[in-house]
This record gives structure tokens, sequence and C-alpha cells, in this order.
């Protein structure tokens, strides 16, 4: 068991809170890490800036995203996909950072999923009243690989549901370093994120960033 000190670092082993059989909350697991994750962050969003996407239904989305890795999530008018190109840019997504890879490798075993090498990335910006609405992972191509979900920045409320969109989704507060992990029975549960509290965070002020790592092609 784990506690934080006056600063928020982690003091002793991470805490390690079970969701769902196959999905596991590490809080505080990369609090040390925070800094060279952020660092990293400013890197891809220098090729690749945030933007708000627009969901096929017409709906501009209030979570600000950009992507690395081989592959990108997009959504616009057409649906939901990947696609190894940043339509803003014309160019490649940047390189999934060093620092995202070594979080991933460590949360991922951690998490009982050895092995995993992500080779996407999806980078949410929240701002105060953004959210996420309730939706399941299925773009990727192999939903054996878990997805790895780090949080920085300011607090949020993390909804964990089930299979199916009407299962009631539980609520869990993440902070600063915390990462969630699903995958085998609890890879496609419908998850979101409540409308962000305003708030102001010593490394990030008023925004919370999300890194999520899949393997999606
Ligand atoms: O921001 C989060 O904690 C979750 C992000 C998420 O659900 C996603 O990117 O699919």
């Amino acid at each position: 068991m784990s506690t934080r000190d006056l600063f928020g670092e982690q003091v002793g082993a991470p805490e390690c809170e079970a969701l769902a059989d196959g999905a596991v909350l590490l809080r505080g697991l990369v609090v040390k890490e925070a800094p060279a994750l952020l660092r990293a962050i400013n890197g891809v969003i220098a090729r690749a800036p945030f933007r708000n996407m627009i969901t096929p239904g017409g709906f501009t989305m209030s979570v600000a995203m950009t992507n690395c890795g081989r592959a990108g999530w997009l959504t616009d008018r057409k649906g939901y996909r990947y696609d190894g190109i940043d339509p803003e840019t014309g160019q490649a997504w940047p390189e999934l950072p060093e620092a995202f890879m070594r979080v991933a490798r460590r949360a991922s075993a951690a998490a009982g999923y050895g092995g995993f090498v992500p080779d996407a990335c999806l980078v949410n910006r929240y701002e105060p009243g953004t959210r996420l609405s309730l939706h399941q992972d299925r773009n990727e191509r192999d939903f054996t690989a878990p997805i790895v979900s780090v949080s920085l920045g300011l607090p949020a409320v993390f909804l964990f549901g089930g299979a199916e969109r009407s299962d009631r989704p539980r609520r869990y507060r993440l902070e600063h370093g915390d990462v969630v992990v699903w995958g085998g029975p609890a890879r496609l549960a419908f998850h979101g994120v409540a409308p962000l509290a305003d708030g102001e965070h010593p490394s990030t002020g008023r925004l919370r960033f999300n890194l999520t790592m899949r393997k999606a092609l």
C-alpha cells in the first residue's frame, strides 16, 4: 500500500486497486516520470498540435486531442478510425516518445499484461468543463493487448462500466501520476470522464492531460 507525501509524491509501493476483472488502477505509479512525460507531450504537440475533432454525427468534441506513434486515432464526418497520417499537417504522426514507452511497459507489467508494446498513443487535453462520454476503445485491430491510460495534472472523475453501455459505471478519482490499465475480460469496457472540475495544478495549471497507449495496428 502506498501513501502520498506533502508534495503528492508516491511513497512506497504503488497502490493497486481492481476496477473489474482485467482492469486495475495503479495510484501514483508515474508521479516521478510526470515531468518527463509533460516535456514529451510538448515535443509531440510542436509537430502535431491539439485539435478538437468532429464526431461522425457532427458534434465538436470538447476534449482536444492529438496522437503519436505509427497510427493516430481520428474522428470526422467519415467515422472513427486510425490513420498513419495526421490530416491537419499531412505528415506522419510524431514517434512515440521513449518516456511513454517506458511507462507503458512498467504499468502493463504491473497490471499483469507483460510484453505490451504500444504502437499508438492518443493524447487528450481537458479544460475545466470538458468531458468524454462513455465509449469503448474498439478501433484497434487487436483486442488481446491492453489499454494503458496515464493521468497528468488536474484530477478527474473516471467512469468505468461494463461491456454494455447500459451497465452502470463506477466513479474513480484519478490524480496526477495515476495509471489505469484494462485488458482481457475488461478490454471492451465502456468508460469515460465526467466534466472536469476547475482547479490549479502545480505542473499543468488549469489543465488535465491523459495519454492512452494502445496497440492499434
Ligand atoms: O482521459 C481519460 O482518463 C480517459 C481517456 C479515454 O477514455 C480514451 O482516450 O479513450
